[in-house]
């Protein structure tokens, strides 16, 4: 069955903007077509201090696979991309996280879907605001666009510009 997931991407380690182009090439080959990609934006490093600038980007992808089938799929992309699991929010070549999956309420140990910190966190509602602002979240009954209206999360978001 295809539904559409939300998922997004974030790295602050390397050449970030090659880890996030990586990471797309692969989701289009083992998760499925990108239908919609936010702009790329620099992002001020939340919930841990002295950490390089984060680079975020969300999208939306069509998937036929199953939430765990996503989500191990998703470890493989992290794992070929040389993230290393160590510190709880630590600098991450890549980080991939899934923010929905379609309208779907998933709560177990291993998995949490819609993500638990989407409206807790501005790097996310912006570029997901960007790509989807009418999309109604299934728990808090509210637009991701009402999420970034009310969000509390000051931590500084700006579209990134290739230098050139
Ligand atoms: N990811 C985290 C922790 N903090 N901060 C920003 N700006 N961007 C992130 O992607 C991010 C973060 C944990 O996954
Ligand atoms: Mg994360
Ligand atoms: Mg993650």
């Amino acid at each position: 069955m295809k539904v559409i997931t939300v998922l997004s991407l974030g790295s602050n380690v390397g050449d970030k903007l090659n880890f996030l182009s990586l990471s797309k090439t692969l989701i289009c080959n083992k998760i499925g077509p990108i239908l919609l990609s936010s702009s790329i934006y620099e992002t001020e490093p939340w919930g841990v201090d002295n950490q390089d600038t984060y680079l975020n980007q969300v999208i939306s992808v069509q998937t036929n696979l199953s939430p765990y089938e996503l989500l191990d799929n998703i470890h493989e992309i992290e794992k070929d991309l040389g993230r290393i699991r160590e510190i709880h929010y630590g600098p991450r070549t890549i980080d991939i996280d899934i923010l929905y999956y379609g309208t779907n309420i998933l709560n177990t140990e291993t998995l949490k879907i819609p993500h638990p910190h989407i409206q807790k966190r501005r790097f996310i509602l912006v570029p997901l605001s960007e790509i989807s602002p009418q999309m109604c979240h299934p728990l808090l009954k509210k637009t991701n666009q009402e999420l970034l209206d009310i969000v509390k999360d000051d931590g500084k978001v700006t579209q990134w510009q290739q230098p050139y």
